[in-house]
């Protein structure tokens, strides 16, 4: 009934008690688990479920890389959406003026009562399934501040101090789109809408099953198994002549992939910009199989329609499709020049193949002159990633290499998010496991896993040394 108060459902942080059900379970015989939350398998009619997401900024950094509260409930909806066909959850952001009430409108919000009355002890977050017959009308989503703090994070859970608002948010989403616990109807599956919080920190199968009984499943839907891709880069450097050219490296996997590769200086906003670098491809023999100077004499046409031309003449760009393979992009100040210059790749085809490793290999010095490298994950999957940054391993063959090196990373507004000086101090990082352990004691290492969004790596020396450093960016997803 429209405006009436719905059915609570909540999330807690304990395991409840062992549940005695007293009635067998109406899909009992079947291979999925799911259960839905109203008698009438009540769905939202669709396309749109609007939300108003009111959770606002974080005070913290995030551990995942979201930039706030309303970016990690949006990637969890996007998480959902990916997934389901005759409905998408449609937000807008709004500030929360007043508490959640049963008013018409679905929002997410932090509350300290669910409409006024106190949350259960263990209460993670609430939401309030209200439906008229086969239609679902309004589900707000509580979270509750009152007991806890929240951050967003993937893997185990932490320690009370941090509640991850990801997980729980998918949980709630999926009551919100119809779905209740199955542990609590007899069902023993994997599943994030079970009634406790768990390890699980993405959509199981059960999940995304119940989700698409409901609404369809988009033709496009990825494996729940999926992760996020590296998809653009870009590293920034001072270059020089000889060892002191600018290299950036890449591996594309599982299918061809087109790359707009563009080497800028001219149009960087500093001082001592390179201004006019030069560009070659290289295969993974060291051939070169694409050069260019200036990007209008060669490939003009087919860059301009990429949309993302450089903006001087004088600057470098190579369009390009690869098969799988080990490519490096060398970028030189033309006639011998040096300058601060950057070297960028666009994936240009985030259908096919994935760009599995990113590299960057550049004079490194202190102030303005330490290496700035990014990344962007592509979304909505999170992307787990493990960062190098090589000095010393590159001698001999590099005899002007860094002594030792130190990295940090940061999010799309410049907070930092991790760093190290030296691997064998970095936290939850098993280079072993994917055959990068050959390092020196004096090199660094970060092991990231992160939400969609624009990342810095900055790589320099800890004692302020100077010297060729080597950055590294692997995706480590499954
Ligand atoms: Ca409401
Ligand atoms: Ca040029
Ligand atoms: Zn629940």
């Amino acid at each position: 009934m429209p405006g009436s108060i719905g059915t609570p459902r909540d999330l807690t942080r304990r395991c409840l008690p062992a549940l005695t059900v007293a009635a067998l379970s109406l899909l009992a015989g079947r291979s999925f688990g799911f259960v839905y939350i109203t008698s009438e398998h009540a769905r939202w009619p669709g396309p749109a479920i609007p939300v108003v997401v009111q959770l606002g900024n974080s005070s913290r950094v995030l551990q995942d890389g979201s930039l706030s509260f309303n970016q990690s409930i949006e990637n969890a909806m996007a998480l959902w959406n990916q997934q389901i066909a005759n409905a998408q959850f449609t937000w807008r952001e709004e500030p929360r003026t007043r508490a959640a009430s049963p008013n018409g409108t679905t929002t997410i919000s932090f509350e300290a009562n669910v409409y006024g009355d106190a949350f259960g002890r263990d209460t993670l977050a609430v939401t309030i399934v209200t439906n008229s017959g086969t239609r679902l009308i309004e589900t707000d989503v509580m979270f509750n501040v009152k007991r806890w703090v929240f951050d967003s994070y993937f893997g185990p859970l932490e320690s009370q101090s941090a509640e991850d608002l990801h997980r729980i948010g998918l949980h709630e989403l999926g009551h919100s789109l119809g779905l209740d616990h199955p542990n609590e109807k007899n069902q023993a599956v994997l599943a994030i809408m079970n009634a406790n919080v768990s390890n699980l920190d993405h959509l199981q199968a059960d999940d995304v099953a119940g989700a698409q009984s409901l609404y369809g499943a988009r033709a496009d839907a990825p494996p729940v198994t999926k992760r996020g891709r590296l998809a653009n880069i870009s590293t920034r450097v001072r270059v020089g002549a000889g060892d002191d050219v600018l290299i950036g490296g890449f591996i594309t996997r599982d299918g061809t992939k087109q790359v707009l590769i563009r080497a800028l200086g001219p149009s960087l906003p500093l001082a001592g910009r390179l201004a006019d670098p030069t560009l070659e491809l290289h295969d993974a023999n060291g051939a070169v199989i694409a050069a260019n100077d200036n990007w209008k004499e060669t490939q003009r046409q087919a860059i301009e329609a990429t949309t993302i031309p450089p903006s001087s003449d004088f600057e470098a760009a190579i369009l390009a499709t690869l098969p799988p393979g080990t490519f490096t992009a060398v970028v030189s100040g033309k006639g011998g020049m040096s300058g601060t210059a950057l070297v960028e790749v666009y994936d240009l085809s985030p259908g096919t193949g994935r760009i599995a490793n990113i590299s960057t290999r550049g004079r490194v010095s202190t102030g303005n002159d330490v290496m700035i490298g990014g990344f962007i994950v592509a979304g909505p999957e999170s992307q787990r990633c493990i960062i190098r940054g090589m000095g010393p391993s590159l001698r001999p063959a590099v005899p002007t290499a860094l002594f030792d090196t130190s990295l940090e990373l940061r999010n799309g507004n410049g907070v930092l998010m991790a760093s190290n000086t030296g691997w064998r101090n970095a936290p939850n990082l098993n280079l072993g496991a994917y055959g990068l352990s050959a390092m020196t004691d004096a090199e660094s290492a970060i092991g990231c896993r992160v939400v969609p969004g624009n990342y810095t790596v900055i790589l320099k020396s800890p004692t302020n040394g100077s010297g060729i450093g080597l950055v590294e960016v692997y995706d480590v997803n499954p």
